[in-house]
């Protein structure tokens, strides 16, 4: 596998937003590769003047895994040009066929540059706000293997954050609920991330440790959906609710 080649051609999809054929098809390749073509394509768009804001953990709850058919946990870059506005509308012409899904944010206060435990997890927050992410897999169908996934930065495409505060207690077991025009498309616990949202703390701190590269304070950490993904079409009032939390959302809509 060419890694530079790789990540042209994942990168160019999501630019062009076009559906492109999986990696694998043609070349099945390690895991390790699949990193380190996701960190080319995040080069690239660095080149471009973007900007890394922290990192999205994928797969951490059962209802994801079971909805892709992938069973490993992942993770990947967020970019300032990701980040919505929260009550603002969003453009679906810059994706291909995006779904969202209710996750937790988290804001970091100190650079994590080691594995921290569950004890230590907690101090290195400054605040939790609900949030969504927008995921847009660059190949057909969206459909992938682990590794094709892991390259195209775990379908990495736009994230809108809800008000921020310091109520972390009962994110152990919050209610999760996704709204579309008002009525319930997904339910569910933020104990169904890896039965405690906190711990996608520990987890992002190992993986980037394991990627020897580091987290600076103020980085923002996807704890992962909560629930399945839904699919996005244009005219949509979006909203999220996490009890304790608060609450998030969007409006879409299409030019082109
Ligand atoms: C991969 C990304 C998974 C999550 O929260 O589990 C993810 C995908 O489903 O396309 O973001
Ligand atoms: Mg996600």
């Amino acid at each position: 596998m060419n890694i530079e080649h790789a990540a042209r051609y994942l990168d160019d999809a999501a630019r062009e937003a076009r559906a492109v054929e999986q990696l694998s098809t043609s070349t099945p390749f390690p895991i390790e590769d699949a990193y380190r073509i996701q960190r080319a394509s995040i080069a690239r768009r660095e080149a471009r003047g973007e900007r890394t804001i922290g990192v999205k953990l994928g797969f951490t709850s059962r209802a994801k895994m079971i909805q892709m058919g992938v069973d490993s946990l992942i993770w990947g870059w967020l970019t300032d040009t990701m980040l919505e506005e929260d009550g603002a509308p969003v453009d679906l012409d810059r994706f291909i066929h995006p779904r969202v899904e209710p996750e937790v944010c988290f804001v970091t206060k100190r650079d994590i540059d080691r594995p921290l435990t569950a004890l230590e997890a907690y101090a290195y927050l400054e605040a939790a706000a609900p949030a969504m992410e927008i995921i847009d897999s660059r190949y057909e169908a969206f459909r992938f293997t682990l590794e094709d996934v892991i390259a195209d930065n775990c379908s990495s495409a736009g994230l809108v954050i809800g008000p921020w505060s310091r109520r972390f207690d009962g994110l152990r077991n919050a209610g999760v609920l996704m709204r579309f025009d008002g009525r319930d498309v997904q339910i569910g616990s933020t104990g169904a991330i890896l039965g405690d949202p906190l711990r996608s703390i520990v987890q992002a701190s190992r993986l980037v440790a394991n990627a020897e590269v580091a987290l600076p304070a103020g980085s923002l950490i996807m704890a992962g959906a909560a629930t399945a993904a839904q699919a996005l079409t244009p005219g949509l009032h979006v909203q999220c609710v996490i009890g304790g939390l608060g609450q998030v959302e969007f409006t879409t809509r299409r030019h082109g």
